[in-house]
């Protein structure tokens, strides 16, 4: 059996400032059909995607015809999870109200919930579905599940990319301790394994790339071969297949060196002022420089001086 293991889609009608190539928008269509394709010469039993197909939960009627269309040519079925951006406002809940919700409707894709379902056909080969908004580790009796499908943002180093905390590698094998992992949110590709408990954990992350600061970011999927050991248990030979370059938008970081500009010239333009004028900042300065221009009355300017001590 062969899977192939993907995520965070994040399908769009509205081009990235980063993007500078005209045909962007065909282009993620043209990817899904590598998808495809590779699927087909690698004769891929089932693709399994860790969640947010959408960039958001409700999209244009074209986007999502279009990702229907692309999507009904595929002959590997494809089950998925629900990432944060494909539920409205990260509700799990209003899934059906959303692009992600329509795709389920038109059968192009199969949302697996959180029911543990089989995708072996010699062995038992239990896949743990497990959504965005599932936060505590399932109720589920573990020991027979080969496979968890999650949407949590993992990172090797535990920390998300400014520097606050987040999931690692560690803390995710300990809830779901001797499976295969497949996560979805960390846009960095990334495969972890633990050989003492026998966890793997494999993130594919973005199949595009479409802002500035990923500009050296090489979008791939894995290809997962579970072999069996026992009834229930395997071991994974995984293989990235990275998507060709002709499918990916031209980036540039024109508009970040524009803005970087602007930031300079703004910065020169106050350094400037402070040379030209002697810019005091005395409040009671100030007030009087305004009171001495006679706008204002006899009146208020002596209950002003009083109130500054001044005669
Ligand atoms: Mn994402």
């Amino acid at each position: 059996m062969k899977i192939l293991a993907t995520s965070d889609w994040h399908l769009t009608d509205k081009k990235s400032v980063a993007v500078s190539d005209d045909s962007w928008y065909e282009k993620q269509f043209a990817a899904l059909q590598w998808m495809n394709s590779l699927c087909e010469d690698k004769n891929i039993d089932v693709i399994l995607l860790a969640g947010d197909i959408f960039d958001k939960a409700k999209q244009s009627n074209r986007l999502v015809r279009d990702t229907i269309t692309a999507l009904n040519r595929f002959t590997t079925p494809i089950y998925s999870i629900s990432g944060n951006h494909d539920q409205p406002a990260h509700n799990y809940k209003a899934l059906k109200e959303s692009s992600y919700g329509v795709l389920c409707a038109a059968g192009v894709i199969e949302d697996k919930g959180d029911t543990v379902f089989n995708i072996g056909s010699h062995s038992s080969c239990l896949v743990l579905p497990y959504p965005f908004g599932h936060s505590t580790p399932a109720d589920t009796a573990l020991s027979d599940i080969s496979i968890v499908l999650v949407h949590r943002y993992i990172d090797p180093t535990g920390q998300f990319p400014g520097g606050s905390p987040c999931l690692s590698c560690q803390e995710i094998k300990e809830w779901f301790p001797g499976t295969l992992i497949i996560a979805g949110d960390n846009h960095t590709p990334f495969t972890w394994s633990d050989e003492k408990s026998s966890t793997t954990i494999i993130n594919p992350g973005s199949l595009f790339r479409y802002r500035a600061n990923q500009i050296d970011h090489r979008p791939l999927v894995y290809i997962v071969e579970p072999r069996s050991i026992s009834a229930h248990e395997f071991f994974y030979t995984i293989t990235p297949e990275y998507v060709p370059e002709e499918y990916l938008y031209t980036l540039d970081r024109s508009h970040l060196e524009k803005k970087e500009e602007k930031e300079k010239r703004g910065i020169v333009f106050i350094e400037s002022l402070g040379n030209i004028f002697e810019c005091d900042l005395s409040f009671s300065d100030n007030l009087s420089k305004l009171m001495r221009g006679g706008e204002v009355s006899v009146k208020v300017r002596s209950k002003v001086n009083s109130a500054l001590g001044d005669k």
